[in-house]
Order: structure tokens, then C-alpha cells, then sequence
């Protein structure tokens, strides 16, 4: 039998309010983590990264992926400081590699990472999900940020759909509406005021997706070379939502986007994380299609589902339901295994995890990052876990 996916569960360090002990009995026995302390373009030292995997390892877990090493935003803008940024980055990754942590999920999302409206979308059995509403983010840029290209990018029906919703605002909504769009990092709770936030949109004047794409391929031809000695897999996420918003270009959201990026620098080094929330919010997105052509390259996996809507909006299902069907993508990613495993490659135990997950039962009583609930992400793991289970008994 073919070995099984190594479950996972990300923890954001000792301030998370959800303990190793308690993900180890989710039954994940990976630990995804960061060094959220830590600024993009500064270096984690071996004593910090030795520190976060002592802690890890006394709860009986192994720190297996690191999500995410982020990326300075002078590598993003091809800015000042962007090489001295990448030697910092290559020492990151050296520090990692001898403490025997090889995984490195990153992404390349101008300014923002992943972007919701909505942190508390009640569910019909009261379960809380994460929900992104395009309205209600056109509402935010047309209006409240007033981003004066925005009034081009909508057609006259967006704007009056947006119109309309911000009407039936009141202050202290439109003041969340903001916070929640403007966050900052995950694992920080950090948000960027309207002030600050144009500021970032200044520096992308003129960074076209291509003059974008082609600073991250600057960026992995800088860097490839030195995981691949290292024996370090970087796996990049995908954007998530998987377009442009806000007037920010975004660059990792499509099959051919994920293709771009293999072959910028071709190197077992140089992989991706398959995020199905993310790639799954796009209808033009292949899901099980992208397993079959491109699954040589994961390295790191995100399972987990969204609800689409016409309007191009979508809330995060429960895993197993939503719009992407999960019993194909996993079948597809059994099948790669096996791939894998006749040829005589190793890494058969791909890292996975439930990535978000509901609020349920007990987890109101926790203050979790957004998406981020114990009980929610141990629901989604097992679902998972038993879908893997019963495709491997049954097709292999
Ligand atoms: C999540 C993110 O958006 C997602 O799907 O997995 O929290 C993700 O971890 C970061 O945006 C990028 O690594
Ligand atoms: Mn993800």
C-alpha cells in the first residue's frame, strides 16, 4: 500500500490559543509553522528556528513545513533592497535546512495576503465560515478606498450592485468591512489603514502581472540554485482570491500561471502548494486536471472547499461539500502518488492540511486567526483522512 499523506495542522507559535497538545489529538503529526515574529527580508536565526522546533518536537510533533517565509516587498517591486532581501532569504533557507527543515511555502501577493469580507458568514446550522462577497470588495474600493481606476474596471452594474450594499451599511460595518479587507499578515494582527494602503499601491504604479512575473522569476533564478544544494523544496501558494483586486496585479492563480512558474527555473527545488480553497475559487480552474499535469510539482497541499457563486463570490464549505469536487481531487492526487511511488521517488507522504476550517461547537470559546478554529480544522482532517482512507482500499 502506498504510503499516506502526512496530515498536518498549521500553528502559529506560542501565542496561538490552539495548543500542540490539543492538535495532536486532531491525529495531524505535522506542525506547519512560521516565525511570525520575524520580518519579511530580515533572517531567522538558527538559535530562533532551533527554539520553535524544540517547543514542537517536546509535544510529540515535527515542525514539517514551514508557511510561510515571506517575501520582502522590494523582491515583489524589483525595489531597492531587493538583492540584499534575497541573500537574507537564501541564509533563511540554509538556517532551515540544517535544523532538517526542508518544505518552504511562500507566496507573491502584492502587499495583501488572502482577502475575505466577511469573517463571521453564518452558515444555515450556525456553523461561522469565511466568506469573500465581490459587492461588498468593489463596495470598499470604489467607495471607501476611492481608487479612481475602479469606477473603469466595473461595469455599471458592479457599481450599482456596490452602491446598493454600502447603503445598507451602517458606520460601525463599514469601519469592519475595512478592517477585514485591510488585514495584514496571517499570524499578525496586523491591519493597514486606508492612508498606509495607498502608500503600498503607489509602489506597484507600472508592476504590470508581467513586469511582476518576471521579478518572481528573477527571484527563484536567484534562489533555486541554492535550495536545490540545500535539498530545500519551496512550494509557492496560490493567490488567493486567484485574481487581480484592489488594483493589485496577482500572478499565481491559474493553470497557466502555476506552469509559468515551473519553468522559470526548473529544479525539483522549485514546486508548489496545491491549495484547492484558492485555485477552487475560479471556474476556469481545472482542479483534478491540474493533479494530473502539474502534481510532479506539489510539494505541500491545501485541502479544502469554497461555495462559488455567479457573481464571482464564494464562501468556504464544509471539505467535503462546496463547489470543487473533492473525491476527484483526491483520487487525482492517490494517482500521483502512485506515479510517484513506481518511479522511485521518495516523497510518496506529501504534507497536507485541512488548511481553514469552520467555527463549531467549542470553538467560539477560542480567539483563532480567521479560518484557523481547532475543532472546525479537526472536522475537515478527518473527512479527509477518511476519503484517503477509502479511495486508496478501493483503486489501489
Ligand atoms: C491560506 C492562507 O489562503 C489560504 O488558502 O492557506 O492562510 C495561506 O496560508 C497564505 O495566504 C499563504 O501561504
Ligand atoms: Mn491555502
Amino acid at each position: 500500500m502506498i504510503a499516506n499523506l502526512e496530515q498536518t495542522f498549521r500553528w502559529f507559535g506560542p501565542n496561538d490559543d490552539v495548543t500542540l497538545a490539543a492538535i495532536r489529538q486532531t491525529g495531524a503529526t505535522g506542525i506547519v509553522n512560521a516565525l511570525h515574529h520575524i520580518q519579511p527580508g530580515e533572517v531567522w536565526s538558527p538559535e530562533e528556528i532551533k527554539k520553535r522546533q524544540d517547543i514542537i518536537e517536546a509535544a510529540g510533533l515535527t515542525w514539517s513545513v514551514v508557511e510561510s517565509v515571506n517575501i520582502h516587498e522590494s523582491i515583489k517591486t524589483a525595489g531597492p533592497g531587493r538583492d540584499e532581501a534575497i541573500k537574507n532569504y537564501i541564509q533563511t533557507l540554509k538556517n532551515l535546512a540544517e535544523q532538517g527543515i526542508y518544505t518552504v511555502c511562500y507566496n507573491f501577493m502584492p502587499v495583501l495576503d488572502w482577502t475575505r469580507t466577511n469573517l463571521d458568514f453564518r452558515l444555515a446550522n450556525d456553523a461561522s465560515a469565511l466568506r469573500y462577497e465581490a459587492r461588498a470588495l468593489h463596495a470598499f474600493d470604489l467607495y471607501i478606498l476611492e481608487r479612481p481606476e475602479a469606477f473603469n474596471e466595473f461595469t455599471s452594474e458592479q457599481q450599482k450592485a456596490a452602491k446598493e450594499y454600502l447603503d445598507t451599511l451602517t458606520t460601525d460595518e463599514v469601519k469592519l468591512l475595512t478592517n477585514t479587507i485591510m488585514a495584514g499578515l496571517p499570524g499578525t494582527t496586523d491591519v493597514f489603514t486606508i492612508e498606509e494602503f495607498k502608500g503600498h499601491l503607489k509602489k506597484y504604479e507600472g508592476i504590470t502581472a508581467d513586469v511582476l512575473k518576471a521579478n518572481l522569476a528573477y527571484f527563484l533564478q536567484a534562489i533555486i540554485p541554492d535550495a536545490e544544494k540545500l535539498g530545500i523544496k519551496m512550494c509557492i501558494h496560490p493567490d488567493d482570491p486567484p485574481f487581480a483586486i484592489l488594483g493589485l496585479p496577482r500572478i499565481v492563480s491559474t493553470e497557466a500561471d502555476l506552469k509559468f512558474l515551473v519553468e522559470a527555473a526548473p529544479s525539483p527545488s522549485n514546486g508548489l502548494t496545491f491549495c484547492t480553497g484558492s485555485l477552487g475559487a475560479r471556474a476556469d480552474n481545472d482542479l483534478p486536471g491540474i493533479v494530473e499535469r502539474l502534481g510532479q510539482h506539489f510539494h505541500f497541499i491545501h485541502l479544502r472547499n469554497v461555495k462559488r457563486e455567479a457573481d464571482g463570490s464564494f464562501y468556504e464549505d464544509n471539505h467535503l461539500e462546496g463547489t470543487t469536487d473533492m473525491y476527484a481531487v483526491m483520487k487525482a492526487i492517490i494517482l500521483e502518488q502512485k506515479k510517484r511511488s513506481d518511479s522511485g521517488r521518495t516523497d510518496i507522504a506529501i504534507p497536507m492540511r485541512p488548511d481553514h476550517g469552520h467555527k463549531i461547537l467549542d470553538d467560539y470559546r477560542y480567539n483563532t486567526y480567521p479560518g484557523y478554529s481547532v475543532t472546525g480544522r479537526m472536522k475537515g482532517l478527518a473527512e479527509l483522512r477518511g476519503l484517503e482512507m477509502g479511495i486508496k482500499r478501493t483503486i489501489l
